[in-house]
């Protein structure tokens, strides 16, 4: 077993996963920038070490910073949480070559995940549904390429391979203006990433965002745990999650899981990850994988009561898989919002002082942030400050739930988007379920 891991985060995942190591009697190392001793979880480690000055590039994002403490403090894993160096497959591989243990899977995973043409490829080979687009990259210059287009039929996507999360994308709506679009997205993908590779999929115009998660042990055992619907989004930040996706049935979710998961014993997957797809017409396609734990997280764990930070840890120690697929089964109904430091109408972000923090209670309620009254919400890292989470046997009850915890939350100080996520709330279609990727920007007339 892991004695002690050293969590290369900030923040609500930071403290998240301290809490899961201290379930499992794991010590644990925190790291900081100059800006972050006052974090919660770094004030309630076994040990902390600072690791740079404020901005991420120079601490968080800062492999041999991170190394050198893992080096200090014997630590024995590296948790890397969301964001930051999750997802770099040459932190992960530098990781692994100092003689730690990577919370997550293997480099080559990360890496063959991060480059999108190989990782459609791969799910495409293990029977997962992708989108309808070319088999691998495409070029201006290619004769072909306009017929691949009309084939496929408009509009099309042009997207980046070393893109994702939104970025480096473009639609296209004909001919006329095809072949430009791919020079361009070329240029800027070879500014942004280091990478012009591009490939084209059919444009889905209204699909909803529903990912599965899956959990995958180092002995090639791999379960899923269901899905959950990221609709509810504005500039490619997710706002409001819930799990289960509305109108998803038993079966829906049996064969897409399914074939996530054997997709996982393929490829052997290791760790927690999320298979992201496009859902529109009663059909999944699958556009992304990601390798890390993430933010929404919770509301997966509501719904099946499996702690997936312990059981990250778990199979990264070498534990076999605590589950079978059968026993995993699905209660009720949870919703999250994200709380961000922001102000609700402009989402101008808004860094000071918390004057004032009265968490919200009850059956049901879950908050997962490391804010206290009298912290300072520093104005170098992304604006999320924590995420509530209710359950409920049903939607409506989750969702009433998460009304009245809204009401109890009072963060002072600062602005927070919490006046936004009142209104969602009450907003018909949200009430309703199964809104689409772009109906809040519509409704926040963007
Ligand atoms: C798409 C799409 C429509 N059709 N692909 C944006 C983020 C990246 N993960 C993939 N994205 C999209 N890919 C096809 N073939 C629409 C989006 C998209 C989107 C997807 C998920 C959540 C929010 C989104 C917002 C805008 C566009």
């Amino acid at each position: 077993m892991i004695e002690k891991i050293l969590i290369a985060n900030r923040g609500e995942i930071a403290l998240r996963i301290q809490r899961a190591c201290r379930e499992l009697g794991i010590k644990t190392v925190a790291v900081h920038s100059d800006a972050d001793r006052e974090l919660k979880h770094v004030l309630l480690a076994d040990e902390s070490v600072c690791i740079g000055p404020a901005p991420s590039r120079d601490s968080y994002l800062h492999i041999p910073s991170i190394i050198s403490a893992a080096e200090v403090t014997d630590t024995v894993a590296i948790h890397p949480g969301y964001g930051f160096l999750s997802e770099n497959a040459d932190f992960a591989e530098r990781v692994e070559r100092s003689g730690f243990v990577f919370i997550g899977p293997k480099p080559e995973t990360i890496r063959l995940m991060g480059d999108k043409v190989s990782a459609i490829k791969a799910m495409k080979q293990a029977g997962v549904p992708c989108v309808p687009g070319s088999d691998g990259p495409i070029d201006s210059s290619n004769k072909h390429t306009l017929d691949l287009a009309r084939e496929i039929g408009y509009p099309v996507i042009i997207k980046a391979a070393g893109g994702g999360g939104g970025r480096g994308m473009r639609v296209v709506h004909s001919d006329a203006t095809l072949l430009n679009a791919i020079s361009l997205t070329k240029a800027e993908a070879s500014a942004a990433f280091g990478n012009d590779m591009v490939y084209m999929e059919k444009y889905l115009e209204n699909p909803r965002h529903v990912e599965f998660q899956v959990l995958a042990d180092q002995y090639g055992n791999a379960i899923h745990l269901g899905e959950r619907d990221c609709s509810m989004q504005r500039r490619h930040q997710k706002v409001v999650e819930e799990a289960p996706a509305p109108g998803i049935t038993p079966e829906q979710r049996a064969f897409i899981g399914e074939r996530c998961a054997k997709a996982c014993e393929q490829i052997g997957y290791r760790g927690l990850g999320t298979f992201e797809f496009l859902y529109q017409d009663g059909e999944f396609y699958f556009i992304e994988m990601n390798t890390r734990v993430q933010v929404e997280h919770p509301v997966t764990e509501m719904i099946t009561g499996v702690d997936l930070v312990k059981e990250q840890i778990l199979v990264a120690s070498g534990e076999r898989l605590r589950y079978r697929q059968a026993e995993i089964d699905w209660r009720g109904h949870a919703i999250e919002c994200r709380l961000n430091a922001e102000h609700p109408e402009t989402f101008r972000p808004s860094p000071g002082p918390i004057e004032e923090f009265h968490a919200p209670g009850g059956p049901g309620v879950r908050i997962d942030t490391h804010i206290y009254a009298g912290y300072v919400v520093p104005p170098y890292y992304d604006s999320m400050i924590g995420k509530l989470i209710t359950h409920g046997e049903d939607r409506d009850t989750a969702l009433s739930r998460m009304c009245n915890a809204l009401r109890e939350t009072i963060i002072e100080g600062i602005d927070t988007n919490i006046p936004l996520h009142r209104q969602i709330m009450k907003d018909s279609a949200f009430q309703q379920g199964g809104a689409n990727i772009h109906y809040l920007e519509k409704k926040l007339g963007l």
